[in-house]
């Protein structure tokens, strides 16, 4: 390929200083895969290709608490300092915050939600798995990669038709007040946020990580605004988020049908997965966009450890073509997490979308 790739990527260095440390699964700490050498494969690969980048800007608080409860982003902001500062590290040798009780609404019933003053009865008010682990350097990444997104709505908005922000970490799974999934912000999320801020009237969020956005999809569930469409592994085949991505979740008041789903068997490859990005993609049309914004985790393909979909890279080229093809469009990058094919997976799905 000698032709550059006419995609800026939008950067923040900041976003290496997450380290997990791995995640808690079922009771027992695995290595992990949202590693950050995630994002300097895929900073290398993009180099490589001949893509601009963009440093991200340094933006105020406004779209996220816009996009998310206040408490939840308070909470993410100090929670290490105080986990820190009750001794959890040092003498206890818990060295992420994890959370241990989690008030469901099954546990709490009708009583008021409390705001418990120990921080490690707290930590699972905002968080609801346990594979979602804090460190020191995660809230300063975690806002980072909310700039990163930001800066990219900010080139669309200000006319690029094209603008990939390297998001680390991911942030579709993060509702309006509880993060999770290795997720901790909704950057695709504050992302349409900013682009309606700016003045588009209709914002299509087309979602084709591996897994279901369960976050962005509550986040605009009852707005008119923001429609929402995912492809997915679906969730009733064993797959995380396992509670939601099923078909009948059309959206609610306002956004009645402005929500589809098209939850996929394991081991779906290009064909049918393409039918449903297809199918997605005119239900978006057929209602109208001003801009979009691609959710592009690429863990659905073949070689990734966290799916089992199937997709090439000839696939996922011909998503970012189709997708691209409906208004100017803002990718945010989610899931991936096989570090050899991550590169030229994502590389695809920007040389699709360019060509669109
Ligand atoms: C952004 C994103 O892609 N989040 C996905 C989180 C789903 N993680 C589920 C982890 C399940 C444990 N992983 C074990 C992998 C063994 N192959
Ligand atoms: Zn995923």
């Amino acid at each position: 390929m000698t032709e550059k790739l006419p995609v800026p990527v939008v950067w923040s260095e900041e976003c290496l200083l997450h380290d997990p440390g791995g995640e808690v699964w079922l009771g027992v700490r695995d290595a992990g895969t949202e590693v950050p050498e995630r994002a300097l494969v895929l900073r290398d690969a993009l180099a490589a290709a001949g893509a601009p980048e963009v440093a991200a800007v340094a933006y105020g608080d406004e779209i996220l608490r816009m996009v998310h409860d206040p408490e939840l982003i308070d909470h993410l902001a100090g929670v290490w300092a105080e986990w820190e500062r009750a001794g959890f590290p040092a003498e206890w040798g818990r060295d992420r915050v994890v959370p241990y009780v989690f008030p469901t609404p099954a546990m709490l019933g009708d009583l008021p939600g409390r705001m418990p003053p120990a921080v490690h009865g707290r930590a699972g008010r905002f968080c609801y798995d346990t594979m979602t682990l804090v460190g020191p350097g995660s809230w300063t990444a975690i806002r980072g990669a909310a700039d990163a997104a930001l800066t990219a709505a900010g080139l669309v908005s200000a006319g690029e038709r094209l603008a990939y922000a390297l998001c680390r970490p991911p942030g579709h799974h993060v509702t309006r007040a509880a993060y999770g999934g290795s997720c901790y912000l909704n950057n695709a999320a504050i992302a349409a946020q900013a682009l309606v801020a700016a003045g588009a009237e209709r914002v299509a969020v087309l979602d084709i990580d591996a897994h279901h956005g369960n976050g962005t999809q509550s986040i605009f569930y009852t707005r008119g605004d923001v429609w929402y469409g995912s492809v997915h592994v679906d969730p009733g085949a064993g797959w995380f988020p396992h509670y939601v991505g099923y078909a009948d979740e059309r959206g609610a008041g306002p956004g009645e049908g402005a929500n589809q789903n098209r939850p996929l068997p394991p081991g779906t490859a290009d064909e049918g997965w393409l039918a449903a990005v297809r199918d997605l993609c005119a239900a978006a049309a057929a209602r109208g966009a001003d801009a979009v914004v691609v959710s592009l985790g690429v863990d659905a393909a073949e070689s990734d450890p966290e799916s089992p979909l199937r997709i090439t890279e000839a696939g996922y080229r011909e998503a970012g073509r189709l997708t691209a093809a409906l208004a100017p469009t803002v990718l945010i990058q989610e899931g991936g997490y096989d570090l050899p094919t991550l590169g030229p997976l994502v590389l695809a799905a920007l040389a699709g979308a360019a060509e669109a």
